[in-house]
């Protein structure tokens, strides 16, 4: 684990103070610069599945979801947006505007994506296989569980 970054797992997972951005270790040289990820060192999980998310229409929010597992860490590659994550307790915006700076998010968060530049491409690098029965879609049920559980 790098210990700039130190992300932990476990019991916390659900409050917002574990969603943090992570400073991704860059190599400059003449040639320009490369940022690297890898699952166990950079971030806390395997990485099982990378998606992006780019061409997003102006004034469109994504996300208004949870997961119930998934630990990810969410990278603007290109261009800026925002993301608003929430514990059923409280909410934290964070702006995501430089491919070397990421923002890991626990499980048991709520997260909306807002305010997409033209421009931009997200990518995300998530802890597990894609499973649409591990999503909170309905944020009453997740209100009801993610309290529940403190
Ligand atoms: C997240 C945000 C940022 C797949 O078939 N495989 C996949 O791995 C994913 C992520 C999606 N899909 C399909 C399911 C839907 O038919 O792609 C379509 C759009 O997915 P969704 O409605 O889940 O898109 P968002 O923007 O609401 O959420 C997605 C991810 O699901 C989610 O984990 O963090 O992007």
């Amino acid at each position: 684990m790098n210990p700039r970054n130190t992300v932990d797992s476990g019991q916390a997972a659900g409050k917002i103070d574990r969603c943090r951005m992570v400073e991704l270790p860059e190599h400059s040289d003449p040639r320009g610069l490369l940022t690297v990820v890898e699952g166990g060192k950079d971030v806390d999980f395997d990485i099982k599945r990378a998606y992006f998310i780019h061409h997003v229409p102006e004034n469109v929010a994504r996300g208004a979801h949870g997961h119930r597992r998934l630990r990810q860490l969410i990278i603007a590659m290109h261009g800026s947006f925002e993301v608003i994550v929430d514990d059923g307790f409280e909410k934290e915006r964070f702006v995501l505007d430089h491919p070397s700076r990421g923002l890991y998010v626990v499980p048991m968060i709520w997260r909306d994506m807002v305010n997409f530049t033209p421009d931009a491409v997200g990518l995300w690098l998530v802890s597990e296989p894609y499973d649409e029965s591990e999503y909170y879609r309905d944020y009453a049920e997740f209100l009801r569980d993610a309290r529940a559980s403190r």
